[in-house]
């Protein structure tokens, strides 16, 4: 994996849009703001790949990143108050219409803060993930965020989460400072070259 030959290949707004599934799909996901964009963009050592903003709600389609025969998903976030009814039942066609589409999911990636609790709407998508049977890492972001000892504590709240069980991975993870970067990429590797 040559993540420096990775390039944006397209926008989705809505899901009748969404092409077809032809190559095997990683998945960012998560809460609006959790910084699915800026993993991303630290994941392929790109300044502006996806695009990041400080107000939440940025993202609004589903936004593929092409790297050799891969396929990279930049999810429009969930559970941002602040959008219109409309926007929010667009949202969420959108993402039915994802996850409904028979797609080649090799691993979904999905984003908590590290330093809350999973608000209600994560744990409905990890429930989401698990019943779906959609393999899946957690990545806690922002850990730069947190001193060592909230860290040791959040650690250890979220190893007592039932819904982080089915995991494959848990990840601690900064944008900001790229600790846990290695170990997200390794983990994307192994995941799109199981057959
Ligand atoms: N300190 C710190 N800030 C971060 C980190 N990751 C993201 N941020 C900040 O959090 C904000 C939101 O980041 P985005 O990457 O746009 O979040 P997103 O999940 O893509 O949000 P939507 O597109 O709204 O769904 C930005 O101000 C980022 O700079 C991190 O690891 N550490
Ligand atoms: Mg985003």
């Amino acid at each position: 994996m040559n993540i420096n030959n990775v390039r944006f290949e397209a926008s989705y707004g809505t899901a009748a849009q969404l092409p077809a599934s032809d190559l095997p799909e990683i998945v960012f996901a998560g809460k609006s703001n959790v910084g699915k964009s800026s993993l991303l963009n630290k994941f392929f050592n790109r300044k502006s790949l996806a695009r990041v903003s400080g107000v939440p709600g940025k993202t609004t389609t589903v936004n593929f990143f092409r790297l050799g025969n891969a396929r990279f998903a930049d999810l429009p976030g969930y559970g941002y108050a602040k959008r219109s009814d409309t926007e929010k039942r667009r949202w969420g066609e959108l993402m039915e219409g994802f996850f409904a589409g028979r797609r080649q999911i090799r691993l979904v990636v999905q984003l908590l803060d590290m330093r809350h609790a999973p608000t209600a709407d994560d744990r409905t998508m990890l429930e989401f993930l698990s019943g779906a049977g959609l393999p899946f890492a957690v990545v806690l972001t922002k850990c730069d965020k947190l001193n060592k000892s909230e860290r040791a504590k959040q650690r250890a709240s979220f190893a007592q989460e039932q819904a982080l069980s089915g995991a494959v991975q848990v990840i601690e993870a900064s944008s900001v400072t790229g600790e846990g970067i290695e170990a997200l990429r390794r983990l994307v590797e192994e995941s799109l070259e199981e057959a």
